[in-house]
């Protein structure tokens, strides 16, 4: 019998290193096989999904309900729905759990904690700066708000770890949970 489906929802900052950790343990979950694997980033999701929305909480909350939509169907199904969105609301988050505890899946909120002072080190896109110099205005972390998960089932700080220690992180919990 397939086991139970599940989503990996991953929260945290631009920059925390969500897309990178998301997408090595879809890697990671696809080697071993035996349940279909759905990415859901959050890039792909702003141009495929939710292309006409910005950015006010509205917005934001419209797209992470999207996105809890899809992952709740996925798991309806008995596949494997990885998130990784900012979704700095924290009742939002709490409304997607409920949408796929309510399709019978496992919700696995991931709180990847990198510190705003390392992603704005790294800063890949250069938002960061953008932000800092009010070229773009309501930006996760510094001028717009994140609320950090309180009890996440799992939390990382990629800071001094590599992606695939971060993943393997993610595997383990799933094996301790029986989801894998
Ligand atoms: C936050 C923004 C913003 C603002 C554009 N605030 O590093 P990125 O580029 O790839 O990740 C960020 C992405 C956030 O989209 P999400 O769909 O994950 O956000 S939410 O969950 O809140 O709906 C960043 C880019 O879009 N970006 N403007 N103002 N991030």
């Amino acid at each position: 019998r397939a086991r139970q489906g599940f989503t990996l929802f991953f929260t945290g900052l631009s920059g925390s290193g969500k897309s990178t950790v998301a997408n090595a343990v879809m890697v990671k979950l696809m080697e071993r096989g035996g349940r279909a694997v759905t990415l859901l980033d959050g890039d792909v999701v702003r141009k495929h999904l939710s292309s006409e929305l910005g950015f006010s909480k509205e917005h934001r909350d419209l797209n992470i309900r999207r996105i809890g939509f899809v992952a709740a169907e996925i798991t309806r199904n008995g596949g494997a729905a990885i998130c990784a969105p900012i979704a700095p609301y924290a009742s939002t988050r709490r409304d997607v759990r409920a949408m796929v505890e309510a399709a019978n899946g496992g919700f696995i909120e991931i709180h990847v904690a990198t510190p705003i002072e390392e992603c704005e080190r790294r800063d890949r896109k250069g938002l960061y700066a953008k932000a800092r110099a009010g070229q773009i205005t309501g930006f996760t972390g510094i001028d717009d708000p994140y609320e950090a998960p309180v009890e996440p089932e799992l939390r990382i700080d990629t800071t001094d770890c590599t992606p695939d220690e971060a993943a393997q992180q993610v595997l383990l919990k799933l094996e301790s949970l029986g989801y894998i």
